[in-house]
């Protein structure tokens, strides 16, 4: 069986108006999903492989998949023909009758070949992690740029496998495609896609794209907006389901969806928010990271991380009380390099303290010690509202380190630094006058020294 494409989960008016329970009691029973790891010794991963397919079994579950069992194995490298030894395959099939599995999830990203060789094998649908969250994401989208970019990185994902598998889905199609037996896989583009010829998808991609050019440009006018409304931009980074979220209602008006789920929030949303000498600021709730993060999904998101680069401060948000808070601080720092944005100013915050025993500093500061958590850390319970001021007054204080107020007359031959300041700092008046422009504003204090021939007093 060829991986097929979820049918998109659709609720009427009627329905989506019913209680939660009633749905529920309505909706098929879940797809029962045997989850299968690897512990490959040449990957130099902080995670354990224990670990990381209990994240997959969070991931299933979100995805609306039950677990039925899991198995690992260890590694030096994958093979080409299964991702794991044939002895395994074997044993993954021998399961088959005492747990009913409809769909196998591999923990890593299976090549194209590997999936079709397991799915002939084994005789079931099988999955990959990045096929998994790439479902989520299309689940979770909420606006219409989430939703293109998640198609897009959907496609790209697809076309590869489509390409070879063609024959096998044209008859799948023309057998009626997926129904609503569909088993998972991508939720989102839907099973009427699997009927478009190759160049249709082409196609599809090429105007995704064009489509998000346009979100683009849209988004980098009100970008420019909020440049020059000079607030200083902090954004929330962090693993997925740490409490981004939440700490972004608690320090703003804000009601983002808060939901114990991987991937609860896809869309950035930004709020002004107050500091303790009346400044206005404004914070940004971002995607939350995930350890093997589908490549697809960076590239489409791109704009949506680009927040994440544009910002003057990062809080880091960990869940302290997580049993993987290093390795996912670890992966945080991964991603965030990827991203280009090392060594932007940065405050840790370890959030869910009230979840401690017993709640104290010295037990706070013992595990982040242990942890190697940054000595200036900030310790909060974003849901009970504990430690907000404090954090308050340290996004305060770091924001004046990095960005300093200054007046400068800038002549005319170096409209580079003009444009320069635009880009990267915040004007409060611009006057053009004889010997040059004359600009008064914020400006981060590592641009200092381009500008220091051209201060006033
Ligand atoms: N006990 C406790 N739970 C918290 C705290 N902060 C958040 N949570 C819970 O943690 C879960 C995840 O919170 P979110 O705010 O949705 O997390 P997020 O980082 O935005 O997650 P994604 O959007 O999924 O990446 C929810 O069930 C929250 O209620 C806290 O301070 N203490
Ligand atoms: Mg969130």
């Amino acid at each position: 069986m060829a991986f097929v494409l979820f049918k998109q989960r659709t609720k009427t008016i009627e329905e989506q108006t019913k209680g939660g329970k009633h749905l529920h009691e309505t909706e098929p029973p879940r797809k029962r999903a045997f989850l299968v790891g690897a512990e490959v010794f040449t990957a130099a991963s902080p995670w354990g492989v224990e670990d990381s397919l209990q994240e997959l079994a969070l991931l299933a579950d979100t995805a609306g998949l039950e677990v039925v069992g899991q198995l690992s194995q260890k590694l030096s490298t994958p093979s080409p023909k299964f991702f794991i030894r044939p002895g395994k395959v074997r044993e993954v099939a021998a399961l088959r009758e005492e747990l009913k599995y409809d769909l196998l999830i591999f923990d890593d990203e299976l090549s194209p070949a590997q999936t079709r060789n397991l799915e002939k094998e084994l005789q079931t649908a099988v999955l990959d992690r990045t096929a998994l969250i790439l479902d989520i994401f299309a689940q979770h989208a909420r606006t219409h740029e989430g939703r293109i970019q998640v198609e897009l990185a959907q496609y790209q994902y697809l076309l590869p496998r489509l390409r070879r598998q063609w024959t096998h889905l044209e008859r799948q199609a023309g057998q009626g495609g997926t129904s609503a037996g569909g088993v998972v896989g991508l939720r989102g583009p839907g099973e009427t896609q699997l009927e478009l010829d190759r160049r249709n998808i082409d196609r599809r991609i090429a105007w995704l794209k064009e489509q998000l050019e346009a979100v683009h440009r849209h988004r980098e006018l009100y970008r420019q907006q909020r440049r020059e409304s000079g607030l200083p931009v902090v954004a929330l980074v962090g693993y997925t389901n740490a409490g981004k979220s939440t700490l972004l209602n608690a320090l703003t008006d804000a009601t983002v969806h808060v939901a114990d789920q991987l991937f609860a929030t896809l869309d950035p949303t930004t709020r002004q928010m107050t500091l303790p000498n009346g400044q206005q600021v404004l914070l940004t709730d971002t995607v939350g990271f995930i350890q093997k993060l589908p490549t697809q999904l960076v590239a489409a998101f791109h704009a949506t991380l680009e927040e994440i680069n544009l910002a003057d401060l990062l809080l880091h948000v960990l869940d302290i009380t997580h049993p993987n808070a290093q390795e996912q601080t670890q992966t945080v720092d991964e991603t965030l390099k990827k991203l280009g944005v090392e060594g932007k100013p940065m405050l840790t915050v370890l959030n869910k303290v009230d979840k401690m025993e017993p709640m104290n500093e010295a037990t706070v500061g013992n595990l982040a010690a242990e942890l190697g958590m940054p000595k200036d850390y900030l310790a909060v319970s974003a849901q009970q509202g504990w430690g907000l001021e404090a954090l308050r007054a340290r996004i305060e204080a770091s924001l004046a380190n990095v960005m300093l107020l200054i007046e400068a007359c800038i002549p005319y031959q170096k409209g580079n630094l003009v444009a320069l300041w635009h880009e990267r700092g915040y004007i409060e008046e611009e006057q053009h006058e004889e010997e040059g422009t004359r600009i008064r504003g914020r400006l981060p204090r590592a641009l200092l020294p381009q500008f220091a021939p051209f201060l006033k007093q």
